[in-house]
């Protein structure tokens, strides 16, 4: 065979392969878009308890045929610990966004499909700027709702235990043995997360909420066990129906959480008076944040979802329900006046400015609150 001849047949052979290749990528292709338009109509949502309205996962589920399976978390610590072992199964999870940072970098999360939720344009640049800090681009996470951690009373209990004024800094009546040795009797709820009580303790102590100096810790330590032998109770979502009938009269807790026990004991007519204090030095935000695991194994159907929420109403019936702030500026028509009005839901920008944004997290910082915290907990 001449020379000629030989390289011709190779180049040939090239060409087959490479046709050959391409064929089976485009095969692969297709049969990627085929089973992307025939995904299972399922979807394993994970998120918070008390975090949604009655009618949200029904009315998703009439108009997609979509059914939703629906799972309840208590605190970052525990969905993280899931997303960490992997093959959760789930489709959504609803990580803080300071938590959802390090799921990013570890590759948990998956990034989304903007052309699949048209809905982005409904959500409110000054949030979408913060989660920016933790998503650069926003490309992994879209914000659920946001609040605070801070302090609710029942009015009158805590009145009539402390016998006279409530201090100026609503935090002194958690952290301040003075106040909180008072309030043992009438009962003492703490969040059980490390990440929650740790950051509201340093804050109180004037230092960095996620600072990375390991002293901060020994007083936070300290702190913290001048306060244990009046906690009566650690709860991350018990307490809203134990403050609604009374059975305990102060809760370092969550914003919209708080305002849940209010309005359960006004529903309920347990003749209860709850309130959320803003404190004065002021509270710890956090923005919960819709996202899809690396590994989720319906991920179109995710994105619809996101995209269902997004819409102003379905966005507007949450916070209606459960007085969190969400993120979608189109939905403030939608919003009831009276919660549109609570200034712990909407915060005024004057306590806005008070506020601490979260923080970055790493594994270090994580284990060391999580060992201060335990020590408290435990009362070792
Ligand atoms: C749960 C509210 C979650 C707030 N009811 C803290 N991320």
């Amino acid at each position: 065979m001449l020379w000629a001849q030989k390289r011709a047949g190779r180049v040939h052979r090239v060409i087959r392969a490479v046709a050959g290749a391409t064929a089976a990528a485009l095969l692969a292709l297709g049969a990627g878009a085929a089973r992307a338009q025939e995904e299972e109509k399922v979807l394993n949502v994970y998120n918070w308890s008390d975090y949604i309205a009655e009618d949200t996962i029904r009315n998703f589920e009439k108009e997609t045929g979509i059914r939703v399976r629906y799972d309840n978390f208590d605190n970052n610590e525990i969905l993280h610990a899931k997303l960490v072992a992997g093959r959760t199964g789930y489709d959504i999870v609803v990580p803080g966004s300071h938590w959802a940072k390090m799921q990013i970098e570890a590759g948990l999360l998956r990034k989304l499909d903007k052309s699949q939720i048209p809905n982005l344009k409904n959500l409110d640049p000054a949030v979408q700027a913060q989660l920016a800090r933790m998503d650069p681009g926003n490309d992994h996470l879209v914000n659920w709702m946001w609040g605070f951690t801070a302090v609710g009373i029942n009015v009158e209990k805590v009145r009539a235990a402390l016998g006279g004024p409530l201090p100026d800094n609503a935090w002194d009546l958690v952290f301040k043995p003075e106040y909180i040795s008072k309030l043992k009797g009438c009962g003492v709820s703490f969040l059980d997360s490390a990440t929650e009580v740790v950051p509201a303790a340093l804050h109180y102590l004037g230092k960095p909420s996620f600072s990375k100096e390991p002293s901060d810790y020994t007083q936070v330590a300290a702190l913290l066990k001048s306060v244990r032998p009046y906690v009566t109770l650690f709860s991350a979502s018990g307490y809203i129906n134990d403050m609604a009938s009374g059975s305990i009269c102060l809760a370092l807790g969550w914003s919209g959480d708080m305002n849940i026990a209010r309005q359960r004991a006004i529903d309920g007519k347990t003749g209860q008076k709850i309130e959320v204090l803003m404190p004065r030095s002021g509270g710890l935000l956090f923005f919960d944040t819709m996202a899809i695991p690396a590994d989720a194994p319906h991920p179109g159907n995710a994105h619809k979802w996101i995209n269902y929420i997004l819409r102003p109403e379905v966005h507007a019936s949450l916070t209606n329900k459960v007085f969190y702030a969400n993120p979608n500026k189109a939905s403030r028509p939608f919003v009831k006046p009276e919660v549109a009005s609570n200034p712990t839901v909407f915060i005024s920008d004057a306590d806005m400015a008070r506020m601490v944004a979260p923080n970055s997290l790493n594994n270090d910082l994580r284990r060391l609150m999580t060992r201060t915290y335990t020590s408290f907990k435990t009362g070792l």
